[in-house]
């Protein structure tokens, strides 16, 4: 890298703003050549600043045209600007700044700030885009009353949005007109939209709780009408129920969702005016996969449930970013176990959490939940932040019970309501109504790592006790090699032959009896013993994952099949079936390094066939279960990974099980049948993804199901089973198989081409395909005329998804697979940064590997880093991975 180095930002050095704007007047001409912004901002000193406090704004890539104090156009001596910033020396205490910027949204491919997709204007300012469009104290603690005017062609750009209500709106010479936009909220620059272009929308309407009437909106371009049903029931199921859990009312008279092809991720909160990926919001039976569907209700729930926290209430700066992220993921997360399977959801949820966001944690950009630098803050939107951050607020939630948090939300948003506030902010409220003092347990906000909680139990028959020793860990992380013990609550029960027993716990009054309890473990070490246990029961730890920690007890393979078939929580029956799993693929790797031949032990047949045998099970769970742990999971597990072991050892596991239980695969296949017409309901969602499991086994079981997976695909109604089918014939080793897939890849392409997020879906099949050349074959699809490395989903779901879904190929030991991502990466460099340094991550993870990949991966990242001109979001993580 030839530039200089980008400087480390840090928590510890936040100061408030020297300078405030009360008011922002905004007016965006809209032109094919480019954009020009005319910014009036009603500024004061902020009380603690001197008056010799420079004014510094933030600005970048802005062709500055002309700069005004309360009227006066200021000299270019009276300021000065460098390639992030305008300084102005001397302000007065109040005054009025007008400044006058030209763009170029056209040729923004970076995707922040405001940029063109496909033939619409829009604009994604989270974090720090807004100053890509103006002038402006671009930071969170800085919040404005915005009134915003969109100016623009009316021919090509009929709809012209901004946030808040609609206040004018005309025509104007040559064929151009505007609308005008006043958001009464308060808000920071982040929250800030605009969009422009010739589109279509559905509307609706909901009445809240104070009888108010909201006017919904959802505009897409006129192609896609069709589907955008499913995202308006989701968005007032959403109110409904913000309304009903957290009290909680939307504000102004209009809500509206854009949907964007080009964007950096799922969606965004912008205040009244939401932008979504069409990829998070568009969705119909044909064309939309039971999962796909499942994720547009929850990231519209999600951005919804921003508009309290995170909007009414946002961040004083971007190191609290887990303070909307976190608590609005489990916000979210709440919404969707409450409209389908709450078990499933948390299944789904911890899966994630345990292979990608433990992996995080242990890797070179492990990070607190609260982080105390950052280079890019873009780098920062991670599952720590996210997906651990929903953990810690869901521990709040398990340690004061639902109505004590309830009433710590309550205060929360009453009393930060209109402010930019901090984690401390959310801590004290819950400290307050709890009356606890949770010193401790805020070190889930500044510790990183994923905590081991170590257990055993002993059983004394004579004094009829259980007793169960806790010892907590953490391993080094780059912020810091020693941790402080953790406040872990474990929820538990102890399992008898006839189900949980009443559970004593010595040293503690207890007026009532339970068979569940949440212990709290706070010291490095601690024991706990019950009393009255007559029977040696098996301990169920962490029940319903009460805390994001790795738990190790010494389980037989008896213990785990017994919790799978006894235990009381669908959590802990469907974690022991993964442990019973995990434990029998990590012994045939370690046989296989040892040149032994692999075995199968009979506790998982017989387990698995318990499961497809037990009627009363859920099929989604029953799905959830027979799935085999992932080889990423299995790879994080790991000590030292050895990829291909781990591919090899869960093959031979799947045809195992596939030739032992085909009658009961056939039998499940047969009986989830859905006759009904399509709809995306939790029961027929478990249907499919049973059937759908059941007959990935038949396929390696015998020759005959693979005409079952061609007439699946040709008899489909929906996508879910057709892409299911089509991905099984394509995965399949069998020459037959192979055969039809050839074929298929060609239909399916020819038939959908239109429907770019079907296409997404024929891009990520073909690049999952565990057979040799799959770099090749990535490779020459990056050739295809549907691949745009500019558009984010196809690179997601093209380079995405081999690297992260394709590990024996991804991890050639020539390193063809490392070398595809360096390439890709160091193309986006340039083009999108963002999408650059996500796409990385995979690369930056060599710790673990063999020897030769290590070496292999880290040539590549020394090359990465060689590149010229590389961003800041790039730098970070190769630099800290190379660490
Ligand atoms: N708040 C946005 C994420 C913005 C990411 C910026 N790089 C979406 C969300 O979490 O709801
Ligand atoms: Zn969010």
């Amino acid at each position: 890298m030839k530039n200089a180095q980008p400087k480390t930002i840090y928590l510890k050095d936040y100061q408030p703003p020297n300078y405030l704007i009360d008011t922002t007047e905004l007016r965006v001409e809209l032109m094919e050549e480019g954009a020009t912004v005319t910014a009036t901002l009603k500024m004061r000193r902020n009380s603690h600043a001197g008056e010799d406090a420079p004014l510094l704004l933030h600005g970048i890539e802005l062709e500055l045209r002309e700069l005004k104090i309360d009227g006066r156009v200021l000299d270019a001596n009276e300021y000065y600007a460098d390639a992030e910033s305008l300084t102005i020396e001397q302000v007065p205490a109040e005054f009025v700044l007008e400044s006058t910027v030209f763009i170029k949204p056209q040729e923004n491919t970076s995707l922040e700030g405001l940029y063109k997709s496909d033939d619409m204007f829009c604009t994604q300012c989270e974090a720090e885009g807004f100053r890509k469009i103006t002038y402006y104290l671009d930071r969170p603690d800085v919040m404005s009353e915005y009134t915003t005017t969109v100016v623009a062609d009316k021919a090509g750009y009929p709809v012209l949005l901004s946030n808040g209500n609609p206040i004018d709106s005309g025509e104007l010479d040559n064929g151009r007109h505007f609308v005008t936009w006043h958001d009464p909220f308060k808000k920071p620059s982040y929250l800030f939209a605009l969009v422009a272009g010739d589109l279509e929308y559905i509307e609706d309407s909901f009445t809240t709780m104070s009888g108010r009437n909201i006017e919904l909106r959802i505009f897409v371009e006129e192609k896609d009408i069709d589907k955008c049903d499913h995202a308006m029931r989701s968005l007032k199921k959403s109110m409904a129920w913000d309304e009903e859990v957290y009290g909680r009312e939307y504000d102004l008279d209009i809500f509206m969702i854009v949907a964007v092809d080009a964007f950096n991720m799922g969606a965004m909160e912008n205040k009244g005016l939401n932008i979504f990926n069409t990829s998070a919001v568009l969705a119909k039976t044909e064309t939309t996969t039971d999962a796909a569907f499942q994720r547009v209700e929850a990231i519209v729930a999600h951005e919804y449930f921003h508009n309290w926290s995170g909007n009414r209430v946002t961040c004083r700066d971007w190191f609290q970013l887990s303070l909307k992220e976190g608590f609005t993921v489990f916000r979210d997360a709440e919404f969707s176990a409450d409209m389908g399977s709450r078990v499933v959801k948390r299944v789904e949820d911890v899966s994630l959490l345990r292979t990608a966001q433990f992996s995080e944690d242990a890797g070179p950009m492990a990070h607190p939940v609260q982080p105390a630098s950052f280079i890019e803050i873009s780098n920062f939107y991670t599952l720590t932040v996210y997906e651990k951050g929903c953990e810690v607020v869901r521990m709040y939630h398990t340690l004061l019970g639902p109505e004590l948090f309830r009433e710590g939300s309550d205060l929360y948003f009453d009393r930060h309501d209109g402010q930019a506030a901090t984690i401390e902010d959310f801590t004290r409220c819950m400290e307050e109504v709890s009356g606890r003092d949770l010193t401790q347990f805020k070190r889930w906000y500044s510790q990183a790592g994923t905590p081991r909680l170590d257990v055993n139990g002993s059983y004394d028959a004579d004094a009829q006790t259980y007793t169960l020793n806790f010892a907590q860990s953490c391993p080094a992380t780059p912020e810091s090699a020693e941790k402080q013990p953790f406040h872990i609550p474990v929820t538990l029960g102890l399992v008898g032959q006839q189900g949980d027993l009443p559970l004593t716990l010595q040293g503690v009054e207890q007026t009532e009896t339970y068979t569940d309890m949440v212990l709290e473990i706070t010291e490095s070490e601690q024991s706990f013993v019950f009393e009255n246990v007559t029977e040696q029961p098996v301990p169920s730890l962490l029940r319903d994952f009460s805390a994001p920690v790795k738990l190790d007890f010494p389980y037989s393979n008896a213990d785990l099949t017994f919790l799978m078939s006894r235990d009381s929580d669908g959590f802990n029956r469907w974690d022991a079936c993964q442990k019973l799993a995990t434990g029998i693929l990590e012994g045939l790797v370690q046989a296989q390094l040892d040149g032994a031949t692999m075995e199968l032990d009979s506790s998982l047949v017989a387990a698995f066939r318990t499961v497809l045998n037990d009627d009363s099970l859920d099929p989604a769970m029953v799905a959830l279960m027979l799935k085999l742990p992932s080889e990423a999971y299995l790879a994080e597990e790991a000590d030292v990974i050895h990829v291909d072991e781990i591919h090899n050892a869960r093959e031979f596991v799947r045809d195992q099980l596939a030739q032992q239980l085909k009658a009961e695969f056939q039998a499940a296949y047969d009986s989830n049948q859905v006759s009904e017409p399509y709809e995306p309901s939790a029961a027929q969602i478990a249907k499919r993804s049973l059937k759908n499991v059941a007959l990935g086994y038949l396929m390696l079981a015998d020759d005959d199901a693979i005409s079952l997976a061609r007439s699946q695909y040709d008899n489909a109604n929906n996508m879910t089973d057709s892409a299911a089918a089509l991905a099984l014939l394509v995965c399949s080793d069998k020459p037959q198989a192979q055969h039809q897939a050839a074929e298929l890849i060609i239909a399916f392409y020819e038939k959908w081409q239109q429907e770019a997020l079907v296409v997404n879906q024929w891009f990520t099949v073909q690049a999952i395909a565990p057979q040799q050349g799959a770099v090749e074959r990535v490779r020459e699809l990056m050739q295809h005329p549907a691949f745009d490395i500019k558009n984010p989903n196809k690179v997601r779901s093209l380079i995405g998804a081999f690297c992260a879904n394709n590990h024996v190929n991804f991890h050639r030991t020539d390193g063809a697979g490392y070398q595809l991502l360096a390439d890709m990466v160091i193309e986006l460099n340039t083009l999108n940064p963002q999408i650059a340094a996500r796409l990385l991550a995979p690369l930056s993870k060599w710790q673990k590997q063999i020897p030769q990949r290590q070496q292999l991966m880290k040539e590549q990242l020394s090359r990465i880093l060689a590149t010229e001109e590389l961003s800041k979001d790039v730098y970070e993580v190769v630099s800290k991975s190379l660490k």
